[in-house]
């Protein structure tokens, strides 16, 4: 499998929640490495960059409302398959019918305060990683990577 970058999002409603470290826990028990963190209040412009494919869509303005309103923490997770890894964790948008053991499944319960965004491709992750981290990335290698990240 590829090590793939991706980027996630803990939205503000996960950081009002006071679920910033739980989220973050279950990547990092995952065995996927942080190389890039922020707390940050993006502005409109971003926010609408980062959800453009919604655009036309009727939820778009409550949305823009919504990932706008508080700040939120932008990560990006690297690891084997992390995009695919990262999108299961996450679980299904509805927080109301995401499983448990997802991170929606178990803590979110509505389908737009859904706590968290995962990049659902290798296009996507390439497109929101240059929105969010133009700065760059801090490359590094976790010790446990070598008993984890195996065949
Ligand atoms: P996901 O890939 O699971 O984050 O979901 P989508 O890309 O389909 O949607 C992006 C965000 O739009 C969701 F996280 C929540 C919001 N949304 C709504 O508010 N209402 C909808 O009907 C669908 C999505």
């Amino acid at each position: 499998m590829p090590v793939q970058r991706t980027l996630v999002l803990l939205k503000p409603d996960a950081v009002q929640r006071g679920l910033i470290g739980e989220i973050i826990s279950r990547f990092e028990r995952k065995a996927l490495r942080v190389i890039g963190m922020k707390l940050t209040k993006p502005s409109q412009d971003v926010a609408a960059k980062h959800y453009a494919e919604h655009k036309e869509r009727p939820f778009f303005p409550s949305l823009l409302q919504f990932i706008t309103s508080s700040p939120l923490v932008a990560l990006v997770l690297e690891g084997d398959d992390a995009i695919a890894v990262v999108r299961g964790l996450i679980g299904p948008t509805d927080g109301r019918k995401a499983p448990p053991g997802t991170i929606r499944g178990d803590y979110a319960l509505s389908k737009s305060n859904n706590l968290v965004h995962a990049s659902d491709s290798p296009e996507s992750a390439e497109r929101e990683l240059a929105i969010w981290f133009s700065e760059g990335l801090v490359s590094w290698k976790r010790c446990d990577t070598v008993w984890a990240e195996t065949e």
